[in-house]
């Protein structure tokens, strides 16, 4: 049975990388719809996950990660995509790690507080402080910088905590109908999905090597007799990263795309095959061309 959305609105998810905020989205909406691993700017996109609950629509925008130190083009472009998905939001979660506070955060929330929008305060990975009585004074603290709607302590991964949050964030959603169907959890189109899973399953694998300089784009995509085709290409920036994405006798790339099937098979439902190439474009994180062809524009 759905009952009918009277509420419904945006809530940005925005601070520094790392903090945990995709991992907050994906537990919040109970899908995994936006990709995580241990490695800072992990996010690249603006991405939409939906959760329709107890006739209230919530529409969280996961955003890059803010970083100042951002001389490259598509560095610039994700402080962009996460500083317009605050300002369009009716209320915006700025995401800490607790205990910790950095000169990062502290700029990211002197711009929030000039978007004068409700912002409520999550103070994520509770799990790892050492002390729970750490908490308080933290909060304390951080209710010294500013006035926030709401402070919630969580631990995203652990799931610990979250309801308290949705109802705090209900509080500063309109009336509204919905803006998605009420089965519907993403926004993504199938096609920055898989691509998506398949850049997952590389920074995992060689990213310590390759740092930053991965991207993937999906060439072909195409159903036949129930079987999803999918081809697609591994941009990287120099001719030596090649041995190490491929690996020795194909290795590496070969664990890439059976991870990276095993996951489509699992979101898609179906059988999948997957076609992985490696090509190297050196600059590409400055070309504008190839970062609109993969959802991020740097306009
Ligand atoms: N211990 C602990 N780890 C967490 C928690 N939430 C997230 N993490 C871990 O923190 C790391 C970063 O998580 P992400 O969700 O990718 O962080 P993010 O803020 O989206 O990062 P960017 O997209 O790079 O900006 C991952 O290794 C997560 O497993 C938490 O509550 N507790
Ligand atoms: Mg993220």
């Amino acid at each position: 049975m759905t009952e009918e959305v009277k509420q419904a609105g945006l809530v940005g998810v925005v601070g520094r990388p790392n903090v945990g905020k995709s991992t907050l989205v994906n537990a919040l909406v109970g899908h995994k719809v936006s990709i995580v691993t241990a490695k800072p700017q992990t996010t690249r996109h603006r991405i939409m996950g939906v959760l329709t609950h107890d006739a209230v629509q919530y529409v969280f925008v996961d955003t890059p990660g803010i970083h100042s130190d951002a001389p490259r083009r598509m560095n610039q472009a994700m402080n962009r995509l996460a500083e317009s998905a605050a300002r369009d939001a009716d209320v915006v979660l700025f995401v800490v790690q607790a205990g910790k506070w950095t000169e990062q955060d502290q700029r990211i929330l002197d711009a929030l507080k000039r978007l004068e929008l409700p912002l409520g305060l999550v103070i994520n990975k509770v799990d790892l402080l050492k002390d729970r009585e750490q908490l308080l004074p933290f909060i304390a603290e951080m209710q010294q910088r500013a006035a926030f709607a709401f402070v919630v302590p969580l631990s995203a991964s652990k799931q610990d905590n979250l309801a308290p949050l949705l109802d705090e964030i209900r509080h500063h959603l309109p009336e509204s109908p919905a803006f998605f169907p009420q089965e519907q959890y993403s926004d993504q189109n199938e096609r920055i999905l898989a691509a998506e899973i398949i850049r997952e399953k590389l920074m995992l694998r060689v990213h310590q090597e390759v740092p930053y300089a991965l991207a993937v784009q999906i060439e072909s995509m195409e159903r036949v007799d129930g079987q999803l085709k999918l081809g697609a290409i591994i941009w990287i920036e120099r001719e030596g990263q090649k041995g190490i994405v491929i690996g020795k006798g194909g290795k590496v790339l070969k664990d890439i795309g059976t991870a990276a099937r095993k996951e489509l098979v699992e979101q898609f439902g179906c059988r999948v095959h997957l076609d992985l190439w490696v090509k190297v474009r050196p600059g590409w994180p400055d070309d504008p061309r190839l970062l609109g062809s993969m959802g991020i524009s740097s306009e």
